[in-house]
């Protein structure tokens, strides 16, 4: 298949479903043949980027680096999709730059702190609550929402099945797949 690649950028808060959507839309993308590859905390943070934390400088430079890495996965001729909180908007408009706006399609994961924080699926927010976790998003570190991303999903509202179909329609209708 000749299809072209590009960067699938979900953004949104920890616990919003960024991973869990990016894995069910890559397996869609796998069933119907185009090569793809998932970027996360697990194979990004936990390597490439080990030297980075937290603060806003470090997950700048984390979101640079992903930025350049995802060019190379499109360059090879791969679908990619990034599942990072990406909190800053310049930090995404400078990933933006680095894949040309052609190749990179912001979606915005949406779904509310409260929401979030009642799922806290590594307990992580009740963390950051009590001070043990620092510059958590959503707590004590910013997240600044989309102003005009390609596309949105609800996770609140709709199902991670939902979500899921909503993205590929919009691929579809885009004719990216
Ligand atoms: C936010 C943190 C923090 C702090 C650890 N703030 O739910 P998770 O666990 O699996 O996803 C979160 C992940 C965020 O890493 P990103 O690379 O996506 O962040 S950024 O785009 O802002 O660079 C969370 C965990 O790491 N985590 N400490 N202080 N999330």
């Amino acid at each position: 298949n000749a299809h072209h690649s590009f960067v699938i950028w979900l953004t949104g808060l920890s616990g919003s479903g960024k991973s869990t959507l990016a894995n069910e839309v890559a397996k869609e993308l796998f069933r119907r043949q185009v090569k793809n590859y998932v970027l996360d905390g697990d194979n990004i943070r936990h390597g490439l980027n080990n030297d980075l934390g937290f603060s806003d400088e470090d997950r700048k430079e984390n979101i640079r680096r992903i930025g350049e890495v995802s060019k190379l996965f499109v360059d090879s001729g791969t679908v990619v999709l990034t599942a990072f909180i990406s909190p800053f908007k310049e930090d995404r408009d400078q990933a933006r730059q680095i894949l040309g706006s052609d190749e990179f399609l912001e979606i915005f994961v949406k779904c509310p702190l409260e929401e979030c924080e009642n799922r806290d699926p590594k307990g992580l927010y009740q963390k950051a609550r009590k001070g043990e976790i620092k510059a958590f998003t959503g707590i004590d570190s910013p997240y600044e929402e989309p102003e005009s991303p390609e596309f949105t999903v609800d996770t609140k509202s709709s199902t991670i099945e939902e979500c899921t179909a909503e993205v590929i329609s919009f691929l579809e209708s885009k004719n990216l797949i």
